[in-house]
């Protein structure tokens, strides 16, 4: 049987989301790392706008948006409840993410890469960026997660975006997030599933022999 092919790249934050909600429904794929530098050809022909991730089914339908990625894997397995609330709704959690994907990222490329931007004043999108996330951290501190007591659809969207935020200036983001928020994402990332959605594979090409994602979770000794 064949499987979906999903063209990913490890750094990215929307290929990162969609690799989580891949290994958290168990969907195993056929994982065609990309250099954005240097895309195959192949992604082109799937997707034109050639951004990562995408995500081809078996059948040829193609799907190159992350959250789509994540929700059509948690839709047909979510054994971790990422879609299943206690307190919130679905289309409250797609709210935040979408104001995370517009306003938060347009700010963290700024914060980012003054440079690439005419005129960009970092501090003052630094800035802008931090109303996002004490806005987080007031859901936080309610019961430790976005909408609850353990991670959803919404907390391991977001999180990559907050974690690439806290990287540019780590002593600053130490130093300015609140604690809650600073203690969220570390129990993020440093959660096993975090661990093996960034394994390390080198860039596909093709002809390369079949790789699968997600590569097979350690055993204990
Ligand atoms: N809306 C898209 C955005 C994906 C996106 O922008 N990915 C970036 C990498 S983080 C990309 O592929 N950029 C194209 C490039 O750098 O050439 C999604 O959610 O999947």
């Amino acid at each position: 049987m064949s499987l979906p092919v999903l063209y990913s790249f490890r750094r990215c934050p929307f290929a990162m989301r969609a690799r989580f909600a891949l290994l958290a429904a168990d969907c195993a794929c056929e994982w065609r790392e990309v250099l954005l530098r240097d895309k195959p050809a192949a992604l082109r022909e799937a997707s034109p706008k050639a951004t990562v991730p995408v995500l081809v089914e078996p059948d040829g339908h193609v799907i190159d948006q992350s959250l789509e990625i994540m929700l059509w894997a948690l839709r047909q397995r979510d054994p971790l409840q990422w879609l299943q609330l206690e307190h919130g709704t679905l289309a409250a959690m797609l709210a935040l993410i979408d104001r995370c994907d517009s306003g938060f990222k347009h700010d963290l490329d700024r914060y980012k890469y003054p440079n690439r931007f005419q005129g960009a004043d970092a501090g003052q999108h630094r800035d802008a960026s931090m109303a996002f996330l004490d806005e987080l951290d007031r859901r936080i501190v309610v019961a430790g997660f976005l909408f609850g007591a353990r991670p959803a659809l919404a907390d391991m969207a977001i999180a990559p975006f907050v974690r690439q935020f806290a990287r540019v200036d780590s002593a600053w983001f130490d130093a300015n997030a609140a604690a809650p928020l600073r203690e969220w994402l570390a129990a993020l990332t440093a959660s096993p599933l975090w661990e093996r959605a960034m394994h390390k594979q080198p860039p596909w090409k093709p002809g390369d022999p079949v790789c699968v994602f997600p590569v097979p979770a350690p055993t204990a000794p």
